[in-house]
């Protein structure tokens, strides 16, 4: 896979030497280039930003310094994804990164100031690029750098041969099964006075299974009622639904929703 980053802080993403993604860099799984966006700027100042249409606060960056960069770094015929990391971007999540890990070459242009000039994701898109404008979660960085790292990071590891034991990405959080992980112990097995659960050192993997579904279900449910809202009722098990009873959840309409609550009089 090939991966180009511009940015006006390149250094930031020396990160992405370390690592698992530094590895798969360095044997050639991962083929990952970062630009300095001024190195397209044509003025002896290098200006990559300019004062806003219609007022208001902040810069904007210039679109045709970012069009000469895109131009070089896009791939011909419209066969690029482009990425653009934006508080203003769709939410993130682990179905964006399984999508971006099967492509072929995808760039990421790191904005900063109040954003990219918005005729540069128009063009890409007309140019017959994928354009995906995401933002991390509900809070504002400075720039799209940190974005960009947490993306490399979610969909590099997805990669074949990238994380060495496949099977640790079978029953992660926000895998398949639409629950967070379960906790998890290892030796030894008494620490500080704290036990690690009984039916763990038991050897019996049935119980321990369920005993591990249980915990993720009551994790979930605790932390992400969004998640449990959403879980897919024909996959759970008579288990399962006891477990989301015994936690406000019943099924109604084919749907899982928390037990009603009384209303104020
Ligand atoms: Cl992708 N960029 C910036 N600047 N802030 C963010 C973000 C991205 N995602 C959340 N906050």
């Amino acid at each position: 896979m090939r991966v180009d980053v511009v940015s006006i802080f390149p250094d930031y993403l020396a990160a992405l030497d370390l690592s698992l993604v530094g590895k798969a860099r360095r044997t050639g799984l991962l083929d990952l280039r970062v630009h300095d966006l001024r190195g397209w700027a044509t003025d002896r100042h290098r200006t990559v930003d300019d004062t806003p249409f219609g007022g208001g606060a902040g810069m904007v960056m210039r679109p045709d310094v970012w069009g000469r960069a895109l131009d070089d770094v896009l791939p011909a015929g419209g066969a690029g994804h482009l990425v653009v990391p934006t508080p203003s971007g769709e939410v993130f999540t682990q179905r964006h990164a399984e999508r971006l890990a099967l492509e072929a070459h995808v760039v990421i242009a790191c904005g900063r100031y109040e954003g990219i000039d918005a005729r540069v994701a128009e063009r890409a898109r007309a140019a017959g690029h994928r354009v995906s404008e995401l933002s991390i979660g509900d809070y504002v960085l400075n720039g799209g750098e940190v974005a960009a790292l947490v993306m490399i990071e979610a969909f590099g590891r997805l990669l074949p041969g990238v994380v060495g034991n496949p099977h640790s990405l079978v029953e992660e959080s926000h895998g398949a099964a639409g629950l967070l992980e379960y906790p998890v112990y290892t030796k030894p097995p008494a620490w500080e006075g704290l036990e690690v659960p009984e039916v763990l050192l038991s050897g019996h993997h049935a119980r321990i299974e369920r005993w591990r579904r249980d915990r993720a279900l009551e994790r979930t449910a605790a932390r992400r009622p969004d998640m449990v809202a959403a879980l897919d009722v024909a996959a759970l098990d008579k288990a399962d639904l006891a477990v989301l009873a015994g936690l406000g959840w019943q099924v109604s309409d084919g749907r899982l929703r928390p037990a009603e609550e009384p209303v104020a009089e």
